[in-house]
């Protein structure tokens, strides 16, 4: 009798290049993405993969009874709710690194976007507006002479902070912890940081520990010259605060990628010149995508040949197949 090849659950569409590299060796088996789990019973017994992007909650874990592994499409993986896979000894995997330098590089661009209105500018040429002696208003703010702050120095942030340097600009950093050799000044809080630079680059996961942490008083202090950045998440953001601060000229431009309540974006956000808004792309190149399936790919390809997967998550780290 053949032997079954394990099953993999897609909840909902993910990279075509994942389901290309396992459809061979797996049983690739596709349901609808939802906060209810919507699998037949006999398919969910023989899943013992799940590859996902975005939501993964406990019941979609629970209705898996031979789960081994989730295989989670992004570095950030907030949406699987891992302290549940961790109790029942459910390895999760992220997508580290490989897309560091497409994030790192997207900030930058969208730190000199939101400074100096390249979109705007050109968005003001495509209207046909650029006439002989008309000219597009002097954007207010340079990235020249700037303070940065970043909110998080992990992967991408110490790449951000490697592009920066060539621009010339004053760096400092607030995490949770000072990291040892590196020259920039470290802030043990955020507000201390916000009160010592003019912009903030945060680039920090979706934990109880920066909810809303980028709030009014963070915004002040950066005050009517300073510069919000936000690559990590939307989460980090009091967005009802945010949007009233550029309004009111509390504080200068902010540029986001990443919202609290995706896709949904503020309408008063997107009612503000001074806001330079994307749709989440900040890894979103055709090559970094690819690189993020193939790692989504290789550790279900890993666990199966190896029992030990390339990317776990810190919490699931634990977690190895001859434990099982
Ligand atoms: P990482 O290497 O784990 O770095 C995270 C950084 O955040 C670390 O410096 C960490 O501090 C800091 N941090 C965590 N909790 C904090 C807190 N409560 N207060 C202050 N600092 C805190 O992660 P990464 O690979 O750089 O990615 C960071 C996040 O970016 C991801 O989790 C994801 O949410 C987001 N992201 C967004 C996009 C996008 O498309 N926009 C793309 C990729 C990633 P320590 O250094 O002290 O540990
Ligand atoms: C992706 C991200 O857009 O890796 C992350 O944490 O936010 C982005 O790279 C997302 O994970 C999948 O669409």
């Amino acid at each position: 009798m053949p032997v079954a090849r394990p099953a993999i659950l897609i909840p909902g569409k993910i990279h075509p290049r994942v389901v290309e590299r396992l459809a061979d060796r797996f049983e690739i088996i596709v349901a609808e993405r939802g906060d209810s789990p919507d699998v037949a019973r006999e398919a969910a017994e023989r899943v013992r993969a799940a590859a996902v992007v975005g939501s993964f909650n406990a019941a979609w874990i629970d209705a898996l009874p031979n789960l081994e592994i989730i295989g989670n499409f992004g570095v950030g993986y907030d949406g699987v709710d891992v302290a549940h896979a961790a109790a029942k000894g459910i390895l999760v995997t992220n997508t580290p690194d490989v897309l560091n330098d497409e994030v790192a590089d997207t900030a930058i661009a969208l730190l000199l976007n939101t400074l100096r209105q390249f979109p705007r500018a050109e968005q003001w040429l495509r209207e046909g507006k650029w006439r002989s002696g008309v000219s597009f208003p002097l954007s207010p703010f340079s990235l020249k002479g700037r303070h940065v702050g970043l909110y998080g120095f992990g992967r991408i942030g110490q790449e951000i902070a490697r592009r920066l340097e060539p621009f010339k600009v004053k760096i400092s950093y607030h995490a949770r912890h000072r990291h040892e050799g590196v020259a920039y000044d470290y802030f043990a809080t955020l507000t201390d940081m916000a009160k010592a630079v003019d912009t903030i680059v945060a680039i920090v996961p979706k934990t109880a520990g920066t909810h809303k942490t980028i709030d009014a008083a963070v915004l002040a202090a950066l005050g009517p010259e300073g510069v919000l950045i936000n690559v990590g998440r939307g989460w980090s953001v009091d967005e009802v605060a945010l949007a009233a601060a550029l309004r009111d000229g509390k504080l200068g431009a902010a540029g986001l990628d990443v919202f609290y309540d995706e896709p949904n974006v503020p309408a008063e956000l997107v009612a503000l010149p001074n806001a330079c808004l994307l749709p989440h792309v900040a890894s979103a190149s055709a090559p970094t995508r690819n690189a993020m399936a193939d790692l989504v790919a290789d550790n279900i390809i890993a666990w199966f040949e190896t029992g030990r997967a390339l990317t776990p998550v810190p919490e699931t780290r634990a977690v190895a197949s001859d434990d099982r």
